[in-house]
């Protein structure tokens, strides 16, 4: 199912897929690349948080997304101070909201760190390559 924004925006159209309201750009709902499904599931996984409003996420929702989308690497074990210095930083306009850029310079950020972590001990190929 298709749902079309009238800002523009991504608006799901079913299990993990997203296309945009115009065709003027790539249609993401019939993607070839691990990539490429990658961006759509960043998006995806913040408008989903953001109820498909594209608003920024209160601290509480942006805790939720972060207890529930990535439990291994989002710092939500922290103490509650720590936490709060953590959300500091990341809320670089301190509207005590998380919106999108904020969102995704923490992916960013976590790519790099898997990056650090992973480059000297090359992935293997999957079993099914
Ligand atoms: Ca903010």
């Amino acid at each position: 199912m298709a749902i079309v924004g009238a800002d523009h925006r991504l608006v799901p159209t079913g299990a993990g897929c997203l296309q945009r309201p115009s065709d003027s750009g790539p249609r993401l709902g019939n993607m070839a690349s691990l990539l490429e499904q990658a961006l759509a599931t960043l998006v995806r996984t913040f408008q989903e948080y953001s109820q498909f409003s594209g608003n920024p996420l209160c601290q509480a929702k942006f805790k939720e997304l972060l207890e529930k989308e990535l439990p291994t690497w989002a710092p939500t074990t922290l103490r509650e101070c720590d936490y709060k210095q953590f959300i500091s930083v990341l809320d670089t306009n301190k509207d005590c909201q998380v919106d999108f850029v904020e969102y995704m310079h923490l992916l960013a950020c976590l790519c790099i760190y898997c990056h650090e972590y992973f480059k000297d001990s090359p992935l293997k190929p999957s079993c099914a390559q």
